[in-house]
Order: C-alpha cells, then structure tokens, then sequence
C-alpha cells in the first residue's frame, strides 16, 4: 500500500479537552516530521496563527447553493435539512455504501485543525476547523488497489437550497482530488468550527477542507465520495476551463487570467483591508511540494 493503513478507530470524544490534546498531538507530530518525511519549521508556525472570528466565519461565506452574494449563505442556509444524513462511499472501495454521518463521527478522532484559507478571488481567513483525516474514512471503506481519483459531491436539493433553482453552476456542485491529494494527512473532512457543529452555510454537516488549495476544491455538505481510476469532472473547471484547473493549487506565481494571485485580502483586518502575500501552496509548501514534484504548475494548475 502507498498509503497509510489505520484498521482501529479510536472512539471521538467531542469534550473541548480531547480536541484540545487531539490538536496538541498533531501539532507535536509534525514538528516532530513524525510520518510526513518533513521539517517542523513551517508546520508549527501553524499553531501560532490567530483565527478569524465567528462571525467573519459565519458571514461572510462561499456557497453558490444559496446565492452568489457573500451574505446569501447565512440568510438562507436555514433552510437545509443536515439530519439525517448519510454520505454514499462508493466507486473502487471493498466496503461500499450509504455512511451515516453520526456513525463516521463516532468512529473518527476529532481534532481541531487551525488552517490558512485562501479563496481564489484572492481573500483569505485562518479557520479552527474541527474535523478528523479524509484518510481514515478511506481507510474505513477499503480503498481498492487501481483508485487513482477520489470524487465528491454536494447535495442536490432544490426545495432548500435556492441558488440550485438557478444554472450558475452545473449542479450538483462536484470536485475531486487526486489519491495522493485525498490521502495527505492536512487534508480532512471537518465537522464543526471552534468546537461548534459545521453551520449550515459553512458545509454542514460535513465538508472538505484542503488548505493548500483554492477555497473552491474545499466542497461543502458532501453527500457522495467516489474512488475511481479517471480524474473526476469539477464544477469550476466545467465552467471555467481557462480559468480553474483540477489542481488549484494555492500559486502566487500563476495568476487568475483576471486578477494577479500575488496577494491576498485579509478578511476582518478593518476598513482598510490590508493585503499580504500569498504564500506558495498557501504556506504548506513542506508539507505538500513533493506530491508536484516534477509538474509544470502554470500548466498544471
Ligand atoms: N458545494 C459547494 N461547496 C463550496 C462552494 C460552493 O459554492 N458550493 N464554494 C467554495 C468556495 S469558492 C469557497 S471560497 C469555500 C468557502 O467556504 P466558507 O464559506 O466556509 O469560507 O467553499 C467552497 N465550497
Ligand atoms: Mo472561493
């Protein structure tokens, strides 16, 4: 196996203490290099980023579902139903199926996750995801020797969710990851935000978070996930070929053909919004460099 291979899951205890060593024990491993051939240098830098606030979070949010404007999300979000909810695993995995949420919960260690995120319309937050690995529910459905590709998908759901009423985007909303991408350990599915549930307009009840790339590869309210050996369609890259490519990768080097990605806006520095430089794969180039290595990603990107 190229990957790692967990066969017990320890059980989630949602108290604040355990996200609190779970995130302790994280950070630690990776300072340490422990599993991720890395240096600790950049890694823990991650535990001295200071978080956006709730409400930054909250309200001022991506999700095409319920309208195009920042605010649409927190006003009609309410409408979603999250319970129940299951995510079919299905594809090139030995245990196929409809997961019911509550059931991945319990079986998931839940840690807290501070990450950079970086939108490709060139803003940025840092966000205290709660969540556990996308690996250990691969691992919990068998992925099958042959699966190169892991797709996803959102739920389609006009009665709640208004915005699919309308052909912005081809919905449902898809996206996909290669299987290297989907196996990273900083890749996760996260579940809640400072130790609170997902809120619906964030992805509720659970969502993908890749911190290396555009905001955009990181899609919410996940209702199916599919190994598959040919690199799946995605929503932007259907309807922007030119524009959003399957990697999007965080690249200050490779501009927006609209607008440069050199820089980036800080969400909630005040009412003369400072810009900071984007950092290369959103400052997680130690950890994930190797995985391009070799790749032309102003062609690749
Ligand atoms: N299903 C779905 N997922 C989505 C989107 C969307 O419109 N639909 N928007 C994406 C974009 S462009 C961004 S920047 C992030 C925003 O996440 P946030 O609102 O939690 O910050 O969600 C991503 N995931
Ligand atoms: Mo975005």
């Amino acid at each position: 196996m190229a990957y790692r291979w967990k066969n017990t899951f320890t059980r989630a205890d949602a108290t604040p203490e355990a996200h609190f060593l779970n995130r302790r024990a994280f950070v630690g491993a990776i300072a340490a290099g422990v599993g991720l051939g890395m240096a600790g240098s950049r890694a823990s830098a991650q535990d001295t980023l200071k978080p956006n606030d709730w409400d930054e979070i909250t309200n001022y949010c991506n999700f095409y579902e319920f309208g195009t404007g920042k605010e649409d999300p927190p006003r009609y979000a309410k409408a979603l139903t999250t319970s129940p909810w299951s995510i079919e695993v299905d594809g090139m995995v030995d245990r196929p199926g409809a997961y019911d949420v509550n059931d991945i919960m319990s079986e998931m260690t839940i840690e807290e996750r501070i990450y950079r995120f970086r939108c490709v319309e060139a803003w940025s937050m840092i966000i205290p995801w709660n969540g556990f690995e996308l690996a250990d529910l691969l691992a919990m459905a068998g992925v099958q020797d042959g699966a190169k590709y892991v797709a996803f998908e959102t739920l389609y759901r006009p009665e709640e969710m208004i915005g699919q009423r309308y052909p912005v985007l081809d919905w449902p909303y898809v996206e996909g990851l290669r299987l290297d991408e989907a196996l990273h350990p900083l890749t996760i599915m996260a579940t809640g935000i400072y130790g609170k549930p997902m809120p619906k307009q964030n992805g509720a009840p659970m969502r993908l978070v890749v911190p290396w790339k555009y905001g955009f590869k990181s899609i919410k309210s996940v209702v199916r996930i599919t190994l598959t050996d040919k690199e799946p369609p995605t929503s932007w890259n259907r309807a922007g070929p030119q524009e959003y490519g399957f990697y999007s990768n965080v690249n200050p080097n490779v501009d927006h053909p609209r607008w440069s990605q050199a820089t980036e806006r800080v969400i909630g520095s005040g009412l003369f919004a400072s810009r900071q430089p984007t950092l290369m794969f959103n400052g997680y180039q130690e950890e994930v460099a190797s995985l391009y290595e070799g790749m032309d990603l102003a062609k690749h990107f």
